[in-house]
């Protein structure tokens, strides 16, 4: 059977963007189809300036979504990456493999170190060995794929990088992933500046939409999106960004395609209208089931209890295998 790990990240609020180009497919597909497992990344919410009650408290809310949305603890592992010690003692094996180059040329590392240094904050060591640790969560549960949006693209070409290298240089050991990603709406931009990914831990709160947003909130964050002064509704994303955005985003509520959106529109105000309604629809089922959730959360803790004893168990033996094949004494 196929094998998926995916995670999220405790650094903001749950955004539509995570819930399009992620979490949606992980309930309508990857689910039913493979054995799934799917964590809330919180060591990855440390690379950057963070506060720890934040941090506590994001993790929570971020496992309680996941759950809203449809994650069946029936189907599918749901776990707290520090719960588990496997990926920590996999990263650091892997950072015996990666080089400090190709670490050094990771985008996220350059974007969000430049946006360190120009908010008068130190960088972390952490920001520029994160992708490993992302490569020690997959390969550490020998997954065979990565539903992710196509920002983590790059991160995982470099987990498959460093899978293929320590299997030839220290036996096979390391399923090699690959990447997938939704059809449409892979890259959710930002409504306020539709050439940036909407990002839960960028500043522009106007042009993010939060799962949890109300559905006015949601209404108006819509209908301010930035577009451009022309008239035609047409599907370009080069030229016209944040009309692209918009025609993805409904196509992504309805399940179709932005390019057959082009023409159905007369102007930006009805597809606007439209998009905020279908955001509204998607995401009410998810809202009023995190209400619920949230009301008992001790039935969390328990899944995640639950999803950590069986994600050791999954990633013990093959972290197992790669210390013994490094050349590290069995204890
Ligand atoms: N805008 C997006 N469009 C499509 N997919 C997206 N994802 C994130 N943003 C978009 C996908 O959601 C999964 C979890 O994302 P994450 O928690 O790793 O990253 P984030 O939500 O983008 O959070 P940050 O803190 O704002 O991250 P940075 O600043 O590092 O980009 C992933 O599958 C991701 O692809």
């Amino acid at each position: 059977m196929t094998r998926i790990f995916s995670g999220i990240k405790p650094t903001g609020h749950l955004t539509l963007g995570n819930y399009l180009g992620a979490l949606r497919r992980w309930v309508e597909v990857d689910q039913h189809q493979a054995d799934a497992l799917f964590s809330v990344v919180d060591r990855h919410a440390l690379t950057v300036e963070h506060d720890p009650a934040r941090v506590r408290r994001l993790s929570r809310q971020a496992a309680t979504l996941l759950l809203a949305a449809g994650l069946d603890p029936e189907l599918c592992t749901i776990f707290v990456q520090s719960h588990v010690d496997e990926h920590a003692r996999l990263s650091c094996l892997l950072e015996c493999t990666a080089t400090d180059g190709e670490v050094r040329r990771m985008i996220q590392y350059r974007e969000k170190g430049t946006q360190a240094r120009a908010a008068g904050q130190s960088v972390r060591l952490s920001l520029l060995t994160y992708p490993v640790l992302m490569a020690a969560d997959i390969l550490a549960y020998g997954a065979d794929e990565v539903p992710v949006g196509e920002d983590q693209t790059q991160h995982v070409e470099l987990t498959r990088d460093l899978a293929v290298r320590f299997n030839q240089r220290y036996g096979h050991t390391f399923t090699v992933p690959r990447a997938t990603h939704p059809p449409v709406a892979a890259r959710v931009m930002d409504l306020q500046d539709p050439t940036s990914k909407m990002g839960k831990s960028h500043d522009s709160g106007a042009g993010i939409v939060c799962l949890l947003d109300e559905a006015d909130v949601v209404r108006k964050k819509i209908m301010r999106a930035v577009t451009d002064s022309g008239r035609e509704v047409e599907y370009d994303r080069a030229t016209r960004p944040g009309l692209a955005n918009l025609m993805e985003i409904l196509a992504g509520c309805q399940g179709g395609n932005p390019d057959d959106l082009a023409g159905v529109y007369e102007s930006y105000g009805a597809l606007k209208k439209d998009t905020a309604e279908a955001v509204v629809e998607l995401l009410r089922p998810v809202r009023e089931r995190h209400a619920e959730l949230a009301a008992d959360p001790g039935y969390v803790d328990k899944v995640l209890g639950q999803g950590a004893e069986r994600a050791r168990s999954v990633a013990r033996p093959t972290v197992d295998a790669a210390y013994r094949a490094i050349g590290l004494l069995p204890a």
